[in-house]
């Protein structure tokens, strides 16, 4: 395959509520939009970066800079020998930068698949026609506001609730739901690095509430810390942040530093790696399930298409269009009996609205190849 130009499309889309984690808030998705153009075919891919670098060291200004400065040049010395399969190998002599990565990964192969008429789902190995979805609930300013967006997403029908969770917002919000909603709800916990091994007695009284699991409570570097949190807590232990390869999911599972994995393809540098790590995980025993980062319908149809694989057991953060954007740039994923259909039309299966994508735009630039 041949690329003919990459255009790195800025765009901004209000959230339709604002998302508080431990490390911070936002209102609004300023997301990098990856075009790929081939004589034959169009592929797009949104780069999860975002802002500010809160979440990881990615943010968004850098990821443009390296896809255009440092990442392109690697891919056009690839010629017509371009396919996704070349990509991650290609782009290995840069360090890190897996959010900026993945995105271009993603983008050739969603030309390639449209080239060759097959979908995401079918070209990763899916084995289900439908995910189940869950939903990631931020920090709210009281109880009673949880309460109501708790209650809310259950009667659309998402079938798992993780709330985000930070010292001063665990204990207390953890026990409401369950008490309010009963112990058949499916309920996790995400702390997105906010605690240290000094506070695992604190941590083990989340135990009582049956959760499914908690989500990276400490630094991503940590994995030992995690490993010793997890011989102190009932509570099973799931990795973010820490893991960026295949080779980090080994090396966690191996350390027992998690039970579980929150594979995103996103932060582990594209869809390839990310069905690498299911595998790792299914080798182990290791249940997996499907991260996000507030993708629009760009990013939600192919990490569906993952979701579909055998070993994510789990319910994912793949929540329908209408929990982010009031209008997704494709038309929107709905929840149908709690889940969300996995597309089956070639690449990603969807298309961008044009109209909508023109309203949303705040900058592009085109490179030629
Ligand atoms: O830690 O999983 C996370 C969103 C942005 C950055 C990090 C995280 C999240 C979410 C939301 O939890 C997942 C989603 O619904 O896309
Ligand atoms: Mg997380």
């Amino acid at each position: 395959m041949r690329i003919e130009n990459i255009e790195l499309r800025r765009v901004s889309l209000p959230l339709v509520r604002p998302f508080r984690t431990s490390f911070g808030t936002i209102t609004e998705r300023v997301i990098t939009l990856v075009h790929v153009s081939t004589a034959q075919a169009e592929g797009w891919a949104e780069c999860a970066a975002e802002v500010r670098p809160l979440y990881s060291s990615e943010f968004i200004d850098a990821s443009d800079l390296v896809i255009r400065d440092h990442l392109l040049p690697l891919l056009q010395a690839l010629g017509g020998d371009l396919t996704a399969e070349r990509v991650g190998a290609a782009l290995a002599p840069v360090k890190g930068h897996q959010m900026s990565k993945a995105v271009l990964e993603a983008a050739i192969l969603d030309a390639q698949l449209r080239e060759s008429g097959q979908s995401f789902g079918g070209y990763l190995g899916a084995v289900h026609d439908t995910v189940p979805a869950g939903v990631s609930v931020g920090i709210m300013d009281s109880i009673d506001e949880l309460l109501e967006a708790v209650a809310g997403y259950l009667a659309q029908g998402y079938l798992r609730i993780k709330l985000k969770i930070e010292p001063g917002w665990d204990l207390a919000p953890v026990r409401a739901v369950r008490e309010r909603f009963g112990p058949d709800l499916l309920l996790q916990v995400d702390a997105n690095t906010a605690y240290t091994l000094a506070d695992a007695r604190h941590l083990a009284r989340l135990d009582p509430f049956d959760l499914l699991l908690i989500e990276q409570p400490l630094g991503e570097r940590d994995l030992l810390g995690h490993a010793a949190l997890a011989r102190l807590i009932r509570t099973p232990v799931c990795l973010d942040e820490s893991i960026e390869s295949a080779q980090d999911a080994a090396a966690a599972i191996s350390l027992g530093a998690c039970s579980i994995i929150n594979v995103k393809p996103s932060r582990v540098g594209g869809y390839l790696e990310a069905r690498r790590i299911h595998d790792v995980a299914a080798a182990h025993g290791v249940p997996v399930w499907c991260g996000g980062m507030l993708e629009t319908g760009i990013g939600r149809a192919a990490n569906v298409a993952l979701a579909g694989l055998p070993n994510f057991v789990l319910p994912g953060d793949t929540s329908a269009s209408d929990r982010y954007y009031a209008q997704d740039l494709t038309a929107p994923f709905v929840l149908e009996d709690g889940h969300l259909r996995v597309p089956t039309g070639p690449g990603t299966g969807v298309e961008v609205l044009p109209d909508v994508l023109a309203e949303v735009t705040r900058a592009r630039q085109d490179i030629r190849f």
